[in-house]
Formats: C-alpha cells, structure tokens, sequence
C-alpha cells in the first residue's frame, strides 16, 4: 500500500494512530468508527498500537519509532530510520521464512510506522518461560531461522554485487553503537550506565580486573564492529520472539544489519541459558524445575544442530562460492561461527545481568539473596564461555556448562 498519511514525522496517539490506519484497506469501511485502540508497547524504545474490530477480532499492529530510547527518555535521541530498518528486515527475513516473521501490511517512512500482523495468540517467549511453559516447535523454528537469513544473506549465496548493496541498505550505526556500547563495553568497565545492586560489586570488579577476560570481550567487540558476514535480526533475545504451541514469530529485527554469523543464535542461547538459571527460583516444584531446564538444554542443542544442519543443506545445494565443495570450507566457517557465538554468549549474560537493559528472568526473583545468587552464577557464566570459547567444541559441552554453572 502506498498512501502519504502526514507531511511530517509526529508520535502518534492512541487517536491519531486511526487516521494510519484509515488510510488504509484493512478494516471494512463500517468498522472504522468504532475500533479498539491500546498502546501496548512496552518495550525499550517504541509505542506499539493494538487496533482491533472487536465485532469480526480482526486486528492489526501499528509500531512507531519514537526520536529517543524510550527507556531512557529524551536525552537519548535515536534515529527514526531503525523503523525503515525494520519494516525492510522483516520483508527480507519474509523471503525465506515466511512463517516465522509478522507479515508487514504498511511502512512509512516520514512517520516511522510499520502496520503489520497482529499476534495477539502469542505470547513473548520470555514471559512464556518465567511462567514455565515449554514450546516443541521452538529449538527447529530459530535454527531454520537463523539458518536461512543468514545463508541467503551471505557471500555464500548472493552475487557480490548485491551483497555489498544490502550491506548499505542495513547500514544501522546508531543501533549498532547501542549494542557496541551496551553489550561489549559498558558493562566491562565501570560505566554510568550499568546497573547492579551493591552486593555484586566484588563479581562485578573480578570482571573489570580480568584481563584475560577483557581481551577476549575486545576481540568479540571487533568481530561486530567489522566483520559484515550475513544480515543479522541484531537483537534476537526471548523477548523478540513470540510463540503458541506449534508457532514461533521473530520479531522486532530494528537491531539489523550485516555482522558476524554467530551473534543472533548465540542471543538465543544466551536467553536461555539466563531463564535456566532464573528457573531454580521460579519453578514451583523440583519436578516441574528439572523438566524445563531440561526443555531448556535440549533447545539450546536443537537449536544449534538445525542451524548447522540447515545450513550445510543450503551450502551443499545451493552455494556460489568457488569453495564451496573443497573439504574443510564450511566445516571451518562453522567451527569459527560456533566458537565465537559462545563468546557473544557470555557478553549477553553478562550485560543482562549488570548492564543497562535487564532480563525479566533474574530481576524478578522475589528473594533478594536468591536473585543476588543466581546473578553471581550467572556472570561466573558468561566469563567463562567468553574465556573459554575456544575449548568448547561442540553444543552438548556448551550444555554441560551451561548444566554446570
Ligand atoms: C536502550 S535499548 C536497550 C536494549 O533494548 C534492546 O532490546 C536491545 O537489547 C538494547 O540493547
Ligand atoms: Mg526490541
């Protein structure tokens, strides 16, 4: 649909969001004057409208871009293309896995809008897993995900002409900075964003004191500042996936542009494995304790072996590269991809924990000492998979660290 809705760029209410979605061919004409209309964002960084015809329970999404990180407020201006950025991820990603991605309605740039899908029949994963449910279809759902963006982004696949003009067009540098800062330095050094409560300070200047630790961290750092392998979703933690039994949507790819292989599953991962410490507080019998950490370990290594299964099957059929077919190519670009997903890994468990944006999974454990013990696990964690990145070698090590922790 291409309809000019406003000259320039104003956040939208929840009454003025109804002229964006007037304009377009939605909902039946007799419908129009008495939508449902709720803000529901709640989110870090955007206003999000659920619009529904409560009579038919057709119902559509409006998500704007607001010029700042909400979380932060206004001090924190943002650019409002992360909204052009999204609506093009989530029609890229639409090209190989329609399934699992929102289907987008409408984008506008000048308003930062996209209209798309409403999943209101789905939960956020992560609420998903704090309240203890499990999802069979999940662990196969992200590894073909994340398999097929990011074969089908690749050098593997695309003529290198039109790799590079993809590269351009996800150039993301002021989200990229966020995770830059956020995730791979912030929270390495003593900095006035992060945020933990006192009683971690000595866990907290162990990590600012390794040095070992902080070379490896400045080494991941420069793998996402340079390397522009395949088109990432950039920000894939459990709350960018929402999930019903037997249906999984990615979203929320405003994070995307090109970088290392790893980064998105090794989120994933990492999101797990914080819910499956989160779960010795949360679950409410041992039973029900050991049945979804267990869920939670086989996930992480379904997950893993789908991507590397999926995307050898996309290598062996349908790969350009020179290479491909010498022994030892994809196995090595696995091997690498494997190895540096663990250390992004333990950057996210540790930002998650002492950073600026938290997790649901630790910060709600009623129990202050228990919450501050699963914190202590849970950055003992992260330092380790980022020092010992090189020593896991394959996904059911990296479950028995996990296991361990
Ligand atoms: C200021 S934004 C904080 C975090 O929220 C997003 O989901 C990203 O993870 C970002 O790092
Ligand atoms: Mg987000």
């Amino acid at each position: 649909m291409s309809v000019q809705i406003k000259p320039t760029y104003e956040p939208l209410n929840e009454v003025t969001v109804l002229e964006v979605v007037k304009a377009l061919d939605f909902f039946e004409e007799a419908a129009l004057s008495h939508l449902h209309v709720k803000e529901i964002g709640d989110g870090n960084l955007n206003l999000v409208f659920h619009i529904e015809d409560q009579a038919s329970k057709k119902a559509l999404i409006v998500k704007q871009a607001l010029p700042y990180a909400k979380v932060v407020g206004e001090s924190w201006p943002l650019t409002l293309d992360r909204a052009r950025i999204e609506s093009e991820a989530l029609l890229k990603e639409a090209e190989s896995v329609p399934h699992l991605v929102p289907k987008v309605y409408y984008s506008d740039r000048t308003l930062a809008v996209t209209v798309m899908e409403d999943l209101s029949d789905h939960l956020i994963l992560r609420k998903g897993f704090i309240d203890g449910h499990t999802y069979p279809a999940l662990a196969e759902d992200i590894g073909t995900f994340t398999a097929k963006t990011a074969f089908y982004s690749s050098d593997f696949y695309l003529h290198p002409f039109e790799k590079k003009e993809q590269v351009k067009r996800f150039s993301n540098p002021e989200l990229c900075k966020i995770t830059e800062d956020l995730v791979f330095t912030d929270p390495f050094f003593n900095h006035d964003t992060n945020d933990y409560p006192a009683e971690l300070q000595s866990e907290v200047d162990k990590i600012w004191n390794d040095t070992e630790l902080l070379r490896e961290v400045s080494k991941l750092r420069f793998s996402f500042l340079s390397k522009a392998e395949i088109l990432l979703h950039g920000d894939l933690h459990t709350g960018s996936i929402f999930v019903k039994e037997n249906s999984t949507k990615v979203i929320d790819p405003e994070f995307a542009f090109y970088g290392p292989a790893g980064f998105d599953i090794a989120h994933f991962i990492a999101n797990l494995a914080l819910n499956y410490l989160s779960q010795n507080a949360h679950a409410k019998e041992p039973f029900n304790r050991e049945s979804i950490q267990l869920y939670l370990l086989q996930t992480i290594e379904k997950s893993w072996d789908t991507f590397t299964e999926t995307f050898t099957q996309l290598w062996n059929e349908k790969s350009t590269d020179p290479y491909a077919h010498v022994d030892g190519v994809l196995e090595n670009f696995l091997q690498k991809t494997f190895q540096q997903a663990i250390g992004f890994a333990g950057c996210e468990i540790i930002r998650r924990t002492i950073g600026l944006a938290h997790v649901a999974d630790l910060d709600t454990i009623q129990q202050k000492d228990v919450e501050l013990f699963y914190k202590k696990k849970a950055l003992e964690l992260g330092s380790k998979l980022i020092k010992n990145q090189r020593n896991i070698t394959n996904i059911t090590e990296l479950t028995d660290w996990i296991r361990g922790a």
